[in-house]
């Protein structure tokens, strides 16, 4: 999605407008190299749309209410009506694209998958659905969602929440990172629309079909993080301290400031490791025009401000705070230097950075990897250190018991941990969404039923 800007020249993930133009640049990924070839087609937003559409629904209504945050949830109606537009515009150039991949294609090139991401798009797929319909066009339709799905009690205050399910309802197959949020979806299907479902079978009755809902947890490209890994030179030069690591969009979600308030109490409570660790938090900035985004960085500033100004000596500041993003490269050396990684969110749909941690510790002894139990990670990641991000205290002493973990449970605790995400890697999570969709396609080409 993008809006054509002529004249500027701007950089934005793998979009660049020059002189007016559109240019596209596929980003390096397992999950783009997997779905390649794909088709690209533009879709033109007015900058006030779009600014309703993804600032407003998007990420001031859906991803705090996902999260299960109401109190920073922000419900208006202009933002929705942009968020309706916008939806139904991709939906229209979806169709568009059907109907001439469909006129030039094969006859027996088989049903065309439409796969859907992410909370910016829950509407589209029931306009799909029924102007293939109409046209006689052919399809099936998947959807994943990124996010964690809330429970009822949560979902049931977006004013529009029924509209929100019947677009999401208009796939064949709709897919969350674990079974809770499947069963919160499946739950909202039923109190909020009254459709019959299935829950120990996870399937939800909707306008005379049997929609899916699957839990496929996502992988990141393990062997490259590995690779990445292996060449990447040194990062942290001082073997005398320890790097405890924190990655993370600056998102109030990611728990940012609970993390440094923990680790000022591990600095309070075990002095023993004052001038022998250093806690470094790589924070990328994100969603910058968004004033929650805005308090949440000076917080952060604040907060980093006050900690290095009580504890730092001539030799030693106890906080590295990177405000920006890192090469893939240096992050690979970051996440293998370290001794502890931090992924403690308060609210994560899964979390990828504890798997980069884990795929990237190919040193002997290994270092641990703490993780909260409100990131899908949490629930997979058995062997890390589970953490209650909001329990200060307790926090502060799993940092403590990580930061002293004997060698032979460390290594114990990491070969396991990297057993799981070589095997369930992004290439394995894609494989089981086509799957799922009876459209998995074989080395040759051809669909291969599940
Ligand atoms: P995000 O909320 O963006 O993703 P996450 O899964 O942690 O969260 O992915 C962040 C990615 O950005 C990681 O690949 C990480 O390496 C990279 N990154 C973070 N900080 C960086 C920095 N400073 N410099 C460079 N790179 C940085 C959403 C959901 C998650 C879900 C993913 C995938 O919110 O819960 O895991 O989608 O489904």
């Amino acid at each position: 999605m993008a809006t054509s800007q002529p004249g500027a020249s701007k950089q934005n993930g793998d979009r660049f407008w020059a002189s007016g133009k559109l240019l596209y640049r596929p980003n390096a990924g397992g999950l783009v190299t997997a779905v390649a070839p794909v088709v690209v087609v533009a879709v033109h937003v007015e900058p006030a749309i779009f600014d309703a559409y993804y600032n407003g629904c998007c990420n001031g209504t859906f991803w705090p209410l996902f999260h299960s945050m109401p109190d920073r949830t922000i419900f208006s109606a202009d933002n929705w009506k942009a968020y309706q537009a916008v939806n139904l515009e991709f939906a229209e150039k979806t169709v568009n694209a059907l109907r001439r991949l469909i006129e030039t294609e094969e006859e027996n090139a088989g049903t065309p998958l439409v796969w859907l991401h992410d909370y910016h798009l829950m509407l589209a797929a029931n306009t799909i659905r029924n102007s293939a319909d109409d046209l006689g066009l052919k399809c099936k339709l998947g959807f994943f969602l990124h996010i964690p799905f809330p429970p009822w009690d949560i979902f049931r205050l977006f004013p529009w929440a029924d509209e929100v399910l019947q677009g999401m309802l208009g796939c064949d197959m709709v897919g969350f990172h674990i079974e809770d949020y499947c069963l919160n979806f499946v739950d909202c299907c039923q109190r909020r629309l009254g459709c019959r479902v299935d829950r120990k079978g996870l399937l939800v009755e909707h306008g005379g079909r049997t929609v899916r809902v699957r839990p496929l947890p996502i992988g990141i490209p393990y062997e490259r993080f590995v690779e990445l890994a292996k060449a990447a030179p040194p990062v942290i030069t001082n073997k005398d301290q320890k790097t405890v690591l924190g990655v993370d969009r600056l998102d109030y979600t990611k728990g940012l400031v609970h993390r440094l308030k923990s680790f000022e109490v591990l600095l309070e409570k075990h002095p023993e490791h004052r001038e022998k660790v250093v806690l470094m938090q790589i924070a990328v900035p994100s969603r910058t025009d968004v004033k929650e985004y805005q308090d949440l960085k000076e917080e952060m500033d604040q907060l980093v401000g006050r900690i290095n100004g009580r504890f730092t000596t001539p030799n030693w500041s106890p906080i590295k705070y990177i405000y920006g993003c890192v090469s893939q490269d240096e992050l690979a050396a970051f996440y293998r230097e370290a001794a502890v990684a931090l992924v403690t969110p308060l609210r994560d749909g899964m979390n990828l950075v504890a798997k980069e941690f884990v795929a990237c510790q190919i040193n002997t002894p290994p270092g641990v990897l703490i993780v909260s139990p409100f990131a899908g990670a949490g629930e997979m990641m058995h062997e890390a250190l589970i953490c209650n991000p909001y329990e200060i205290n307790e926090a502060a002493e799993v940092i403590h018991r990580a930061l002293t973990m004997p060698e032979d449970e460390r290594t114990l605790r990491m070969n396991s941990l990297r057993k799981r995400e070589k095997v369930h890697d992004v290439d394995y999570w894609m494989r089981s969404f086509l799957k799922g969709m009876g459209t998995l396609i074989s080395e040759d080409g051809d669909d291969v039923l599940p």
